[in-house]
């Protein structure tokens, strides 16, 4: 839609009609389901849907909960072909409006009727499954909130997923001569389906189905994203290469009514594996005391005297949105050069005198932008060139296999301490005692991070456990077995281990370079090193053990490629080069000592990755 201004003057009264359902659809309308569940296109009453433009994002991605943007109105603007349920811990329900068209007669929402979960596969919806007639089409009422929270052995039949103001009309200005009457629906769950009824004529909001495609309980806004008419018990993501093994364990259902990812609400991709992790920091505890750390006190993941990884200065210049002044605001960042990279996906920006956010996504041609979620008002339209830093995510080397979008930290605050269990799957963590020791009180539904899914079979994620102890010497981190999260997936990083070691080798005076290998034409080549500081060196080897223990748990064992050193146990032999190499590697010359540290993975490894 590209109309000037001027044309959409010049139309304002047609439109108008079209809105109040007297004209062609141009503007969104949902038409009656008929009782082969298609779409009545033919009847004269439909319902729209109006939400304040000023209310809605400037952009969306794929995992937004809801399509639609702001067109920087302050009116009511008709969002029936692009809205979806919003739904949070925090915000609760957002309210969307409906609007009847060609009829004064008020919608009343149709309560739910009785289902049980999960369903098995090619099982239709129950809220949908009407055989002769529309009267046992309902709004639904899907176990929990969303696919991983919620009360899960209380569900409440009784409870629609959506409560329908419709004794309060709301008068919704449209345009500046414009108004419209529209009911006020209030989301109760991430994914629901509300039915609502005029006269006898029953409408599924959000739109599912269209004129020839019956309703499935998948609304066409989601489902158009994916070019297809997507099988709602069907799992079937593609891994990172075409041999992958393929799949994530979350039907396609499932991943439309989305996941609350430390707070926020998600809808996942379901052609692309997705990965959950809960990090647990600090994580080892001795007769219930945690463990604490000489270098970093409480924690070195985040919380304690000193974090990892450290941030940096950039000479770039940062343009500050104004948004930045409003703790919990999504915003986006720009900068001069092209500074982030994938690795700051959930790392920080910090402005020098005031000012801090978690960067939630990079965009830009040239990584010049970066969607940030403020979590301290920053008070300057824009900051110069080394007063603000950038701080790298802990995952970088995840991110190699599995992209930040697709890799999902819950209940996680960067740079804080993190509680042992989280409300965002599963928790059946009870405590980790030094020396390997980790209590899990069910270690059948541990971890399990779609207890409340409709279709398919509990799927695992992965715990990564910051352990403090030096009970030992040893920086290898712990895998409590290598295999898919669903068979392993609780893992260890000894955090002041690894500190105490790397300072063992980096006396008062040494000059520390850093070199990480890349894998070009099959051959492992690591670059010429360069100088660096204990701070940076640091979190680059927080940074591979951390992710070279996530690696094991997405069943990785690694294949001979590109180099003529033969697997070495579940590693790579020392010094290869790949993200699974057994440890970090130095030589020593002259005062100075440099780290070889790996930062990907090989190919080969990766297109091995399982999930499910
Ligand atoms: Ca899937
Ligand atoms: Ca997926």
């Amino acid at each position: 839609m590209s109309w000037s201004k001027g044309v959409i003057r010049g139309v304002l009264g047609g439109l108008a009609w079209a809105w109040l359902g007297l004209g062609p659809a141009q503007a969104g309308v949902v038409p009656p389901t008929k009782a082969d569940l298609t779409l009545d296109v033919t009847s004269p009453i439909t319902v729209s849907l109006y939400q304040k433009d000023s209310d809605l994002p400037a952009t969306v991605s794929l995992q937004s909960p809801s399509r639609c943007t702001t067109t920087g109105t302050q009116l009511y603007r008709d969002v029936t072909d692009c809205w979806l349920p919003e739904w949070s811990p925090a915000s609760l329900g957002k309210v969307v409006y409906v609007v009847v068209n060609g009829s004064t007669t008020a919608p009343i929402l149709v309560p739910p009727a009785q289902a049980a979960f999960p369903l098995a596969a090619g099982t239709p919806n129950p809220f949908v499954n009407v055989t002769a007639s529309v009267t046992t089409l309902t709004t639904s009422a899907y176990p929990g909130k969303c696919t991983n929270i919620g009360i899960v052995t209380d569900a409440d039949f009784a409870l629609a997923d959506f409560t329908l103001g419709s004794l309060s009309p709301t008068t919704l200005q449209i345009s500046p001569t414009t108004s419209v009457v529209g009911y006020p629906l209030t989301p109760n769950d991430c994914g629901g389906m509300a039915v609502v009824q005029v006269g006898n004529l029953k409408f599924i909001l959000p739109k599912s189905g269209t004129a020839t495609v019956p309703a499935n309980g998948i609304p066409e806004a989601w489902k158009s994203l994916y070019g297809a008419n997507l099988d709602p018990s069907a799992d079937i993501d593609t891994g990172f290469s075409g041999s992958s093994p393929c799949c994530d364990g979350i039907s396609t259902f499932d991943e439309y009514r989305g996941f609350i990812v430390s707070g926020r609400q998600i809808r996942t991709d379901p052609t692309q594996r997705d990965l959950f992790v809960h990090v647990v920091n600090p994580g080892d505890s001795n007769a219930g005391v945690f463990v604490t750390s000489p270098s970093c006190g409480t924690s070195c993941y985040g919380g304690g005297t000193n974090i990892y990884p450290v941030p940096s200065s950039t000479s770039a210049t940062l343009t500050v949105p104004a948004a930045a002044a409003t703790v919990g605001a999504i915003v986006t960042f720009t900068a001069s050069s092209g500074v982030f990279t994938t690795a700051h996906v959930l790392g920080e920006i910090i402005g020098t005198a005031g000012g801090r956010a978690t960067i939630v996504e990079v965009t830009g041609p040239t990584s010049t932008s970066a969607t940030a979620q403020i979590t301290q008002a920053f008070s300057a339209a824009s900051l110069a060139a080394n007063s603000w830093q950038l701080r790298e995510s802990l995952f970088a080397l995840a991110y190699v296999s599995v992209p930040p979008e697709r890799l999902h930290l819950l209940g996680y605050a960067p740079g804080s301490t993190n509680s042992p269990q989280t409300s965002e799957w599963v928790d059946k963590f009870a405590s980790l005692i030094p020396a390997q020791t980790l209590n899990i009180t069910d270690s059948v539904n541990d971890r399990v991070v779609n207890p409340n899914r409709i279709y398919g079979s509990a799927q695992k994620g992965i715990r990564v456990i910051e352990g403090l102890n030096t009970n030992t010497s040893s920086v290898l981190g712990w895998s409590f077995g290598v295999a898919s999260p669903n068979q392993a997936g609780n893992v260890v990083v000894f955090t002041q281990r690894i500190i105490s070691y790397l300072d063992s080798l980096i006396a008062t005076g040494t000059t520390i370079q850093y070199s990480t290998a890349s894998l070009v034409n099959g051959a492992w080549t690591w670059k010429p090193p360069v100088i660096v500081d204990r701070n940076s060196l640091l979190s680059k080897a927080f940074q591979f053990y951390t992710g070279h223990e996530i690696h094991h748990s997405l069943s990785l064992t690694p294949q001979v490629q590109g180099t003529s050193k033969v697997s070495y146990g579940n590693h790579w032999a020392p010094g290869t080069g790949d993200c699974v190499d057994q440890a970090i590697t130095t030589t020593s010359k002259s005062g100075t000592v440099t780290f070889y540290i790996p930062s990907v993975c090989g190919t080969v490894d990766e297109g091995q990755f399982a999930i499910k």
